[in-house]
């Protein structure tokens, strides 16, 4: 997920290079540097923490269920609260043969950038990088059957996107978030500045049960508003456009405790398949993994294309821009259940980011 708002950020500019790149002494350099960064990047998120409340459970919230109609609900929540649950979105089993298929291709993407394919090929930076990892996912396999549990036929979230976003919403990102044991909180942040016409839902799907000593995702609900990100970012929507994105990531802004203490959080306490869409100006952060489990979060964003988007994205550069929610139906549509057909749009999708990483092994 994007990488935005840190306390530490200033400590590196221009970015830090690739660690695998260059000599031992750089990489050696890059490390203790990024850690320097984490290590400050924490401590904001721990005093965020410390500010907040008791987290509530995310609930789904009363009257809606899987009679929703085409989204209607479903669509009122997420325009209220900035967040809204679904529940078992993937079936268990595909739940897990996604968590194997995860694991399977974080080794693999780190085998090829080992080989030589560049790093943000594979991998995408985050809030707050030790002991996480946002892997950037091919488009077939299981990953394709999650898409179409997601988006398919029968699904609940294919109405949603196209009551929030129409048939013409573009595939943004397809990734898996690692939370490793130990994990830190990362700082509370939205993943892009505050925009009237929301530009970017995402979903995130627990992979396992997720408990609290886990690091459930946070989020404070009602925060895409641009009167939260005014609070937020002390009086300044124009200092959350700076601040967040891509933008050089300077934060010296001190954190607003009076509006953090008055905050509601809930967190996301999903069981395998459920998950969690938000509309990604809502505020929200990976809280501190304290367990001995890895958390698997695979996930999917989808931009509107009627407005201008400023965000990062985890997704291969083969696949950017070039699927909308009408072209992914119909794919899954004549896949009829298949991952991959001679010709298809996935198929040739996955050829082509293939083909990118060829030509850096070649
Ligand atoms: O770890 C999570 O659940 C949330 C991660 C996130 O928001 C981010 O990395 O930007």
């Amino acid at each position: 997920m994007a990488l935005l708002l840190t306390a530490a950020s200033a400590l590196l500019s221009p970015p830090l290079p690739p660690s695998r790149a260059g000599s031992p002494r750089a990489s050696a350099t890059h490390d203790l540097l990024r850690a320097d960064m984490d290590a400050a990047v924490a401590a904001r998120g721990a005093l965020e923490r410390r500010l907040l409340g008791t987290p509530r459970p995310l609930g789904p919230p009363p009257g809606l269920g899987f009679s929703s109609a085409r989204g209607k609900a479903e669509a009122a929540e997420l325009r209220r609260a900035g967040v809204v649950r679904l529940d078992g979105v993937l079936t268990p089993d595909c739940a897990d043969e996604l968590a194997a298929f995860v694991d399977a291709e974080r080794e693999r993407a780190e085998a090829e950038v080992s080989a030589g394919v560049p790093r943000q090929s594979r991998f995408e930076d985050l809030v707050l990088v030790s002991r996480r990892c946002d892997l950037l996912l091919p488009l077939r396999g299981a990953a394709v059957r999650a898409l179409d549990q997601l988006l398919g036929r029968n699904s609940r979230l294919a109405p949603l996107f196209r009551e929030v976003m129409g048939e013409r919403g573009v595939l943004n990102e397809l990734a898996c978030l690692f939370s490793e044991p130990g994990a830190a909180q990362q700082p509370l942040h939205p993943d892009t500045p505050y925009q009237k016409t929301p530009p970017l839902y995402a979903v995130f799907v627990a992979l396992q049960d997720v408990s609290v000593d886990m690091g459930p995702t946070f989020y404070l609900p009602e925060t895409h508003t641009k009167e939260a990100h005014e609070a937020f970012y002390g009086g300044s929507l124009e200092a959350g456009r700076r601040l967040c994105g891509e933008g050089t990531l300077k934060s010296n802004t001190p954190v607003n405790e009076e509006f953090l203490r008055g905050r509601v959080v809930q967190h996301a306490l999903l069981k395998k398949g459920d998950c969690a869409v938000y509309n990604q100006c809502v505020l929200h952060c990976g809280s501190a993994n304290l367990s001995p489990h890895v958390r698997r979060q695979f996930y999917i964003s989808m931009y509107n294309p009627k407005v201008q988007v400023r965000a990062k994205r985890s997704m291969r550069p083969a696949f950017r821009n070039k699927l909308t929610l009408k072209d992914i139906s119909a794919e899954l549509k004549a896949l009829k259940g298949a991952t991959s057909r001679p010709g298809g749009a996935f198929e040739l999708l996955d050829a082509a980011d293939r083909a990118e990483a060829d030509s850096y092994l070649s």
